[in-house]
This record gives structure tokens, sequence and C-alpha cells, in this order.
């Protein structure tokens, strides 16, 4: 008893328990008696000796558990891409490009502090080398830049306004270098750890660093302008690496696709698995090798493992935009408020981290929409989750463990302790509670967290609303973990929701129960094209009005009604918005649509290509019929089979056209085999003579396979063009979604 009240972390929780026993009022001790009475295990008096549960399975280390507060943090990309509008830079960029007059660490680290997020994480040198700290280690570095006279250093930049805005700061270095002549030999990996030293070491405490999996392949390398390859498992000795990490920065959670801390969630489109476990047991592709970055199966990070041989949380990448990098072209295209919270709930509401990639512009600033998109997700966020409603509720547990409601009741559960919990007996794995709030309630959240200090018990549940004189079913789940978020289709309204816990590895120690009211919001239409041009805009539940604009300005009240599908030959931005009655409006939808594909014919194969697109039978059509899920395909099912390469799809236009870029979405259904990296472009007046007018790369396409638009290097009169596949990521074929042009 004495040894109890003298420890402070019971201490502590004995004052929260006093609080929220204050707090739930007589509700609460309604509530002790009812469970107490309740409790089969045929205890008499609440047993204050009762041991905690076992902690099961792996458990989480301080600074994951850390990490798991965090939630969400931003990954922030500037360098050369930024100015010649890629993605991966290829090493031979001049630094003397990279010139942000008005950059403002304070401006971009606050916008992400509006957003709700707790931290960022600085891509200090990207792909292409460039090292935005005046590093030792190599020449090319910020100091060869005209920003700020060559003195500047955008890391102790980005420092002083975490510092002064009370934010977490993380860094990626990348492992691949284009730019270093050494890169492939044991050299380089010198280097490369000088770099972590002096990043580790000049730049405070950090909560995270980050190391991605995108290794080797051509690149400048110092002039050789070659490809080279490099044994992915041993080349940068990880375990080397990673003991610098520790001793330099014991407290920064380590990110790479097998950890060790944090795991890549397995794509960049920010979701988590619906089952989504925070212990994950890594696999090579190959059996009996081991996995490193770069070599996993990394699609199993997206579920992890159930009672895996790691904790090893997932972190859901993705970018505010489509791209990492800041592209003008892709001002339209930033995420509204409501996409950053459905990946909300995709992500830290499945139990893992959010990092969204923000991208400067050239001068150094976030545009203003990226702004104002970050500040309304944040509000959001804190309009949704700032009123816990099961607050002062009456809970009724089906077993509480000893008895001891003060230590294991189910009050813990709205503490805001993250790690005082409700407590089964040992033998009790599937335990009920009944949260009565006293009057109907209007929610539309139900959020549940696991005490993670005991691993990740859970293994299912589901949750009822009491309505119309019985218990409805409205949500069900696996993995709960450090958080869980079941976002309700409709607004439920009820005086009692139950929660059932449907199977558990062991008795359960569940920590905390809310429910919330997300904002009612005007859903935002969708735009569609169809294959004979026709452009269509729906909403998916009833609404007023829907307008839109074709000039690129924003749908008010004064912009046209949609009343049908209308053509678009041409293509344009089309821009459309849902109206209420009282003329409240939705947010808005953009897409920039390319010229019309009517009247398109795909040509007969080149002979030199055989096996390419055009022969009788073929689905090369498929790459021009406006249907993102139909695909050009010459993949061979015989996995032995080699394909060879260029593949190419020939399509005549019916008439001449100015072409000014070429478009190339690669297949969306998450599979990567087919998909190109590398293209040439080609026009034809003829379609049998052709003049090479493009070719180059698809930058970072199997993690995050977008649409790519490249813009020619000058427009193109011409009827006929070619795209030729040199490359693909993976596979004996290629497999295309669609292949577009643009007239303006
Ligand atoms: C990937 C990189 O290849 C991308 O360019 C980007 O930096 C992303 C966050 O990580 O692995």
């Amino acid at each position: 008893m004495v040894k109890k009240l003298s420890d402070p972390l019971m201490n502590q929780r004995m004052l929260l328990g006093a609080l929220s026993r204050l707090s739930a009022g007589i509700f609460f001790l309604a509530a002790a008696s009812a469970a107490f009475s309740q409790t089969p295990s045929g205890h008499t008096t609440a047993a204050r000796s009762t041991p905690p549960p076992k902690p099961y399975g792996v458990l989480p280390t301080q600074r994951q558990l850390n990490w798991h507060e965090t939630e969400m943090y931003c990954i922030i990309h500037f360098g050369v891409d930024t100015y010649t509008d890629k993605e991966w830079g290829f090493g031979d960029e001049d630094p003397a490009i990279l010139n942000p007059v008005d950059f403002d660490a304070m401006q971009i680290v606050g916008a992400a502090k509006a957003g709700g997020f707790k931290g960022v994480v600085i891509v200090a040198k990207h792909h292409d080398g460039l090292c935005i700290w005046p590093t030792k280690t190599t020449k090319h570095n910020i100091t060869q830049s005209p920003w700020k006279n060559g003195k500047g250093d955008m890391v102790k930049e980005y420092q002083l306004a975490c510092d002064k805005l009370g934010m977490r700061l993380g860094l990626y270095c990348s492992p691949w270098d284009r730019n270093d002549a050494q890169y492939g030999t044991p050299a380089y990996v010198q280097t490369y750890r000088a770099q972590l030293k002096e990043l580790y070491t000049g730049y405070g405490p950090l909560f995270m660093s980050w190391h991605d999996g995108a290794n080797g392949g051509d690149g400048y390398y110092g002039g050789a302008r070659e490809t080279r390859k490099i044994d992915r498992i041993t080349y940068y000795g990880w375990d080397t690496n990673w003991a610098i990490t520790r001793k330099l920065q014991p407290t920064a959670a380590i990110f790479g696709d097998i950890g060790p801390d944090v795991r890549w969630v397995g794509n960049e489109e920010g979701h988590a698995g619906a089952t989504c476990w925070a212990t994950y047991t890594p696999h090579a592709p190959d059996p009996g090798k081991r996995p490193s970055n770069g070599y996993n199966k990394y699609w199993e990070a997206t579920e992890g493992t159930r009672n895996g041989e790691y904790w090893m949380p997932a972190e859901c990448d993705v970018p505010l935009r489509p791209g990492w990098f800041y592209h003008a072209s892709q001002n339209e295209q930033v995420k509204s408020p409501y996409q950053l919270l459905d990946l909300y709930y995709q992500s830290v509401g499945r139990g893992a981290d959010l990092d969204l990639g923000i991208a400067p512009n050239r001068k150094g600033l976030l545009d203003q929409q990226d702004v104002a998109s970050l500040q309304a997700f944040g509000d959001l966020l804190k309009q949704t989750f700032s009123t816990n409603l099961a607050e002062g509720a009456t809970f009724t547990a089906s077993d509480i463990r000893g008895n001891d409601s003060q230590r294991y009741g189910p009050a813990r559960l709205v503490d805001k302790d993250r790690y005082s919990y409700w407590a089964t007996d040992d033998a009790v794995t599937e335990p009920q509670l009944v949260v009565d709030m006293g009057k109907p309630t209007t929610f539309n959240v139900i959020r549940l967290r696991e005490n993670i200090k005991l691993g990740q018990r859970i293994s299912s549940f589901t949750i009822e609303a009491y309505q119309d004189g019985q218990w409805k079913q409205i949500g069900a789940g696996t993995s709960i973990g450090a958080n869980r978020l079941i976002r309700l289709p409709q607004n439920v309204v009820a005086a009692k929701v139950r929660l059932s816990i449907t199977g558990s590895a062991t008795c359960i120690a569940l920590s905390d129960f809310g429910l919330f009211k997300e904002p009612a919001h005007l859903v935002a239409p969708l735009i569609s094209r169809d294959k004979n041009g026709m452009v269509s805009i729906s909403a998916s539940a009833p609404v007023s009005s829907i307008r839109y604009t074709l000039d690129g300005t924003t749908p008010d009240l004064k912009s046209p009604i949609y009343n049908g599908p209308f053509l678009l030959a041409m293509g344009g931005t089309v821009k459309a918005r849902c109206f209420e009655a009282d003329n409240q409006a939705s947010e808005v939808t953009a897409r920039a649509l390319g010229l019309s594909k009517t009247g398109w014919r795909v040509l007969d194969p080149a002979p030199a290509n055989p096996g390419s697109a055009g022969k009788e039978g073929s689905t090369a059509h498929n790459a021009i019929d406006e249907d993102p899920t139909t695909l050009w395909s010459t993949l061979q099912k015989d996995s032995s089979a080699m394909g060879q390469f260029p593949q190419d799809i020939s399509i005549d236009m019916g008439k001449p056209q100015m072409i000014k870029a070429f478009t190339y979405l690669p297949r969306q259904d998450k599979k990567t085999e087919g998909i190109a990296d590398r293209y040439i472009f080609y026009s034809s007046s003829d379609g049998v003579t052709w003049e090479k007018i493009a070719e180059g790369e698809f930058a970072n396409i199997r993690s995050n396979p977008l649409e790519q638009l490249v813009p020619l290097p000058h427009p193109v009169s011409s009827q006929y063009f070619k795209f030729s596949i040199v490359h693909v990521v993976s596979g004996n074929g290629v497999a295309v979604a669609e292949v577009g042009v643009k007239v303006q």
C-alpha cells in the first residue's frame, strides 16, 4: 500500500482517477457499483493488490511511444527539383539554380503547425545529391548556390523555426546519391555516414531519422553518367548506420522500409490497411534472404503482421500535392481539407502516423492554397475532436480486473491519460462495455485506444447503438493499437452505445473510448469524361445545384449551373462545386483534361516491335478509352519470359493537333508490373516517319503511380504520336492505363 502510494505513476493515476470521478460525478459512482455487482469473477471486495495485466508480445520502446503520440508530421521537399520541375534530379544540376529569395522557415513550419502537425522532417539531401546544409563532405551543397551569397543553411533555419514554434525536427538524407562520383563504392558509404554525423550533431535532438528505399540506378555520378547497381542488403551497412543514429540521436525513431523503429506502409497514398497491426515481420522478396530497405515485400507492410516479430508501426507518407516537389502545374491539385481528413482517418485512425509532404515553391514559401488547406484541415480536426461526447457518461463493464474500479475501471477510458486503462481479469477476453450518455447524443466518429505499453492485445470488436428499443450494430473492426477511429457513414443519434470485444489474445487493456461529431459538410462533386469526350459532373448525395467554370476561376453563385454532360473537345480545366439551398458551398473539385480522344485509333505496330500494340485481339485501344481501369497490356503469363523493349503504341488522332504536352497514366490497380519508368515520345505527320521529341524517366512512379504530365520542349504540330516504353519498373511487358496529349 505504502509502496503504491509512493509510486509517482500511481499517484498520478490516482489523481487522474479522482479528477475523472469529479467530472463523471454521480454517474461514475453508479457505474462503479454496477460494474462491481455485475462482475462474474466472484470477488467480493475490490482487490487493490491485483497486479496489472502481463504485457503481451513485443512492446514499443519509449522512442516509439513518443512517435505514436506525435501522430502527424510533415516532410518537406525543396531542392534543385523545385527549379527543374522534376521529382528525381539526375545529379548533374548546377546548384546555382537554387535561389529561394523569400525562403521563410517560419512560414513553412508555421503552416504545418496550423494544420495540427507536431513535427517536420526536412529532406536535407534528395537523390540528386545536393545538400541543403553547408556540409564538409561534398562541394555539391548549398554554399554553391546564390542563396544568401552561399552563406545559408536551410536545415539550421528549419531547426530554429521548430524551436520557436515548439515543433519536433526530423531529417532525411537520401542514401542514393546520383551526384557522387563514388556512389557504388565503399568510399561513398563513408561519405554518407559522415553526412549523417554532421546532421546528427549540428541540429539538436531529432525525433526522427528518415531513410528511403529508392537506391541505385542511373545517374550523373561525377560525370560518368551510367547505371550503378548496389546490393541493397549489404551496401549501406544499415546496422552500422543505425548504431550511429542510436549513439548520436537516441531519441530519434528510425524510419525505413523495414524500420527498425517505424516501417513504410508500402504506398505513397497515405493509407494503412483497414486492419493495421503495429507489429511486423519484414520479409525479403526471395526466400532465405535478409530483407532490407528497397528489398522487401513492402506490400505486406500495409497491414503488418499479427503477433509480428517486432514492434514496428506504420508511417503513411503522402504529398499534399500529387508530387513531393513543387510543380506549378499541380497548383490546382492541392489536397483539400476534407481529402486530408479522409487520409487522417485512414492513417492516424488506423494506429499509424501521417507524414504529409509539403513543398515550398521556387521563392522558398508555401503557396497560399497549400497554407489555406493545412489551416482548414487543422480547424476541422479541432472542431471534430475537441469534445469527447462520452465524457460524463456512465460506463458499465461486464468485467473489471480484480473488481478494482479505481485502477482498472472504465472511467479510465475518458481521463485523457493515454496509458491509464480499463482492464479485465486474465481469463476475460471478450468483455462488453455499455456507455450511457443519459440523453440522445449525436455522433459520427468513435475512438478506441489500447494501452500499447502492454502490447497490441485486441483483435476484433463491434460497436452497437441502442435505437428503437434494440441494439443495432453501427461499426466493427479488427486492430486497435495506439489509435482506432471508426468514421460512421452517417450521424447516429443514441443515448447508449455498446462496445463488445469479440477477440483478444489475452485480457484487455483499453485506454480510451471517445465519441465525436465531425461537422456536417457538403460533399465535393466528381468530374469524369467518357470516350466521346463528354464531361459529366455528379454529387454522391442530393444537392441544390452544381456550378462549374472552364476558365480556371473558383465556381460561385454566378457561375453556370451544371445541367448535363457537355463536350470539351480540346480539353481544359473544369472546376465544380456543390451548393445547398442556403448557399452553403462544398469544396472545389478541379480536373485538368487533355485533348478529347474521340476518333483516335491505334496504328499497327512497327514490325520491329513484335508483341506490341495494334495486333488483332490486342488490348491497345484500352490506352485511349478514357477508362483508367482497362489496360493495354503485353505482360506475359510465363514469368520466365523476358520482355523486349522498347514497346510502342502509335496513335492517329484523326487530324493535326498542336501538342504541348503528353500524359501517361500508369495502371491504378496497385500492381507494379508493366509500369513504365523510361520513355521516348515521337511525333509524325504521316504515321511512317517519326521524329523524337522528348525522352526521359518517370521518377518515383513505382511508389507514387500518378498521371505523368510531360511538357514538350516546344509545341509540335502533328497528327500522329508514338509513346515508346523503354523500360518498366518490373515485369516482362507493359501495362498502360491511358495515354493522352494536351493542346492548351
Ligand atoms: C521516396 C523518394 O524516392 C521520393 O522522391 C520521396 O522523397 C519520398 C518521400 O520517398 O522514397
